[in-house]
């Protein structure tokens, strides 16, 4: 009891003093917790983001765009893996989280949805989904949990890149002819609110926050990024010469933030329960793509074991 209240007032004193916490340190049961459900389910929203833009590599409209579109997607597949191994550290397995994905109990971002229309929505999913990517990742790359808070370091540097890219896309089609300009209008249309939506609920009916805020997994609440993105953003529509889906919209001196309308909060409710637009397709092809890869699986465990018995036979020898 007594040893067990010493490790507890370690771990409080190194979330104090901005200490990470280690894999192999002592730390609360509910901290592990939190934390594998937080970085798990950031995994699989990695891994599931991959499908609404992987849906547009055979159809973008030049190689170049092609070729940026498909590193991009390859750089959700390995943040999904960085995320995965660092959720290991917890003490669960892969096969736990990926069974906990594709039985419908773990959750992923709710963006992840929705569905990709036109090519103008690869414009905003890298300007507005990654936009809100980064402002939610910074202050993850100086969480407490010291393997999440440096995963997330490489991972801000490459949705930075994606951002960008997709901020470009959008950039050309508004200033392209008056259909592309309308494409790119209807994509914001489309996605302003779901990104809106991707900070998670209200601080008032946020039930982690309190508690991740105190254990500094999380820095900032859910309300105040989601303000900030707002900011950031805004002025970003109004170069594009686009304008935002929300007559509320508006600058408020006093505050020096926009105040924006009311986000519904039943859709979102409806996005995180499994009844988005596309919820049931992205879990089916999911499961199918693991299925498929079966194979490489077992080659890549069967090559694993090969080396080993040689190097063990290597040491035998020597
Ligand atoms: N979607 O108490 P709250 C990406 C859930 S990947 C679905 O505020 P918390 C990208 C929440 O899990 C984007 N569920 O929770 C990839 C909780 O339910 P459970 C993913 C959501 O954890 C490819 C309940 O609602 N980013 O950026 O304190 C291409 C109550 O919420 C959502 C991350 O995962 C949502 N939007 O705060 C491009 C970042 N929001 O678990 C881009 C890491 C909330 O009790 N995660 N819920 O069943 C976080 O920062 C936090 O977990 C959240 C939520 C801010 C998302």
């Amino acid at each position: 009891m007594t040893q067990e209240m010493d490790l507890n007032q370690r771990f409080e004193d190194y979330i104090a003093a901005d200490q990470k916490i280690e894999a192999k340190d002592w730390m609360p049961d509910a901290y592990r917790k939190t934390l594998i459900r937080q970085i798990s389910q950031h995994a699989h929203s990695e891994i599931i983001g991959m499908q609404p833009e992987g849906n547009w590599i055979t159809r973008a409209p030049s190689l170049k765009r092609k070729s940026i579109l498909l590193a991009k997607v390859q750089d959700e597949a390995g943040h999904g893996l960085y995320l995965y191994s660092a959720a290991e550290t917890l003490g669960i397995t892969r096969d736990e989280m990926l069974d906990a994905l594709h039985t419908g109990k773990a959750k992923y971002s709710s963006i992840f949805n929705y569905p990709t229309l036109t090519w103008a929505d690869m414009g905003a999913v890298g300007w507005l989904v990654d936009g809100a990517a980064i402002m939610n990742q910074v202050p993850l790359c100086k969480c407490s949990y010291g393997p999440y808070a440096r995963a997330m370091v490489r991972v801000c540097k490459e949705e930075s890149f994606h951002q960008r890219q997709g901020f470009q896309v959008m950039l050309n089609l508004s200033n392209g002819t008056a259909e592309q300009k309308a494409m790119a209008q209807d994509a914001l249309n489309r996605w302003w609110w779901p990104s809106l939506m991707m900070f998670g609920p209200n601080d008032a009916s946020s039930k982690h926050s309190e508690q991740s805020m105190r254990w500094k997994i999380k820095r900032f609440s859910n309300d105040e990024l989601r303000q900030r993105f707002v900011d950031m953003t805004v002025p970003q529509a109004e170069l594009l010469g686009l304008s935002v889906p929300d007559p509320a919209l508006k600058w408020n001196e006093e505050t020096g933030h926009y105040d924006f309308g009311p986000i519904d909060w039943s859709e979102f409710e409806q996005v995180i329960s499994g009844n988005g637009p596309c919820n049931r397709e992205r879990i089916a092809h999911r499961v199918n793509a693991h299925n498929e890869g079966a194979w490489v699986r077992e080659a890549a465990a069967a090559h694993a074991a090969k080396v080993a018995a040689r190097a063990d036979q290597q040491t035998h020898a020597a």
